[in-house]
């Protein structure tokens, strides 16, 4: 089965997208966005892939990619294509070369005008196309900058992307107005730039006189972009916190291990959100917690003492990873959850106070 997730960096309107071959696990990731990475690695280890490629359908102007931090933190490969002159990538594409994951493969388009290194992956059985910024929804990219070239994207479009079969869905690396796909026969008919019967020469007519502004990141984005992502001088790459192997989850909270809470009590401050029956109830509490109820949370945060990281608690550690981000708006940045809660503390045997042995 073919495992296939839309993403998307509100900031730059940047869809991402990952698919994966679930019998085999392998998985590859198109179009990451630098400031998404964390995100997208909590997604591919929740959904129990491992990740072979960060593939770039081209040289972003607006975005700086997430490949070379992905390559970091999960040792996944870069590609894109040989025609970016781009430094740092694993695989330098061509037209017509494969990606494969597991029993799944991508082929590889060349459908330059946008910039002169954008490519189009085609899913094997042609059912998904990722058209970069080649065909957008009812639009298409711009050409006036990176080696753009009307004349060529409108060939491209034609003759690489039109004759895939009509049903055949397209997901573009941007919308700006939040629509999410489209379809070969959709854009062919209804595209105002591309479809029907306009030729080459009036859409060159129409993107001559497209005037948009530069996009704001470009200064800085595509310099990046041709390391693959790779910060220059020195510059941080997204820094994890330190004060505690923390594992961060899709859902955008910060978790730590009971077995090293356990271990490591009296350097973080315990604050269990539960109610007080709960607290002094059965389940019993965690030595030296703080009692502050996740209804009380919000206004009495300020007055827990910043001099430790927080790790919140509550009984199955649902209201807990609430009061992580409770927490986070209040000022505190050390901040992480329980996750399973007091339950799963019991459950694995750990020390409390009170409550029934
Ligand atoms: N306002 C955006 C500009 C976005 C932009 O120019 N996007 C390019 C893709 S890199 C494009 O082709 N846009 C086509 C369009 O807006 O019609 C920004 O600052 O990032
Ligand atoms: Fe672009």
């Amino acid at each position: 089965m073919l495992v296939f997730r839309q993403l998307f960096d509100p900031t730059s309107s940047t869809y991402t997208y990952l698919l994966g071959d679930s019998a085999s696990g392998e998985a590859v990731l198109i179009d990451p966005v630098f400031e998404q990475v964390r995100r997208d690695a909590a997604l591919i280890s929740e959904l129990g892939l491992k990740l072979l490629w960060s593939l770039e359908t081209h040289v972003h102007a607006d975005h700086v990619t997430g490949a070379w931090l992905m390559k970091n933190r999960l040792g996944s490969q870069i590609a894109l294509a040989a025609a970016s002159s781009a430094t740092g990538a694993d695989l330098l594409l061509q037209d017509g070369d494969r990606v494969t994951f597991g029993k799944r493969s991508l082929e590889v388009r060349a459908t330059p005008g946008h910039t002169n290194g954008c490519i189009t992956y085609v899913l094997d059985d042609e059912s998904m196309a990722f058209t970069g910024d080649c065909v957008l929804i009812r639009g298409s990219g711009r050409t006036d900058f990176q080696q753009g070239n009307a004349r060529e994207l409108y060939r491209s479009v034609r003759s690489r992307i039109f004759c895939l079969p009509e049903s055949c869905l397209l997901y573009p690396a941007h919308d700006y107005r939040g629509l999410t796909v489209t379809s070969v026969c959709e854009e062919k008919k209804y595209n105002p730039r591309l479809g029907g019967e306009i030729g080459e020469g009036d859409y060159a007519g129409y993107m001559k006189n497209l005037d948009l502004p530069h996009p704001k990141k470009l200064d800085e984005a595509v310099p990046a972009n041709l390391r693959c992502g790779q910060p220059g001088n020195g510059a941080a790459a997204l820094e994890d916190p330190s004060w505690a192997p923390l594992r961060f989850t899709f859902s955008g909270v910060w978790e730590v291990e009971p077995h090293w809470l356990e271990e490591n009590l009296s350097a973080v401050r315990v604050v269990d959100v539960r109610e007080p029956n709960e607290f002094s109830g059965p389940l019993g509490h965690i030595r030296g917690a703080t009692l502050l109820p996740l209804g009380e949370l919000a206004a009495k945060a300020r007055e827990l003492p910043k001099d430790k990281p927080i790790v919140a608690v509550c009984r199955a550690g649902s209201r807990s990873a609430h009061a992580t981000a409770i927490l986070q708006k209040a000022g505190f940045t050390d901040v992480a959850n329980l996750p399973g809660g007091m339950l799963r503390w019991r459950g694995e045997g750990r020390s409390v106070e009170g409550g029934a042995s």
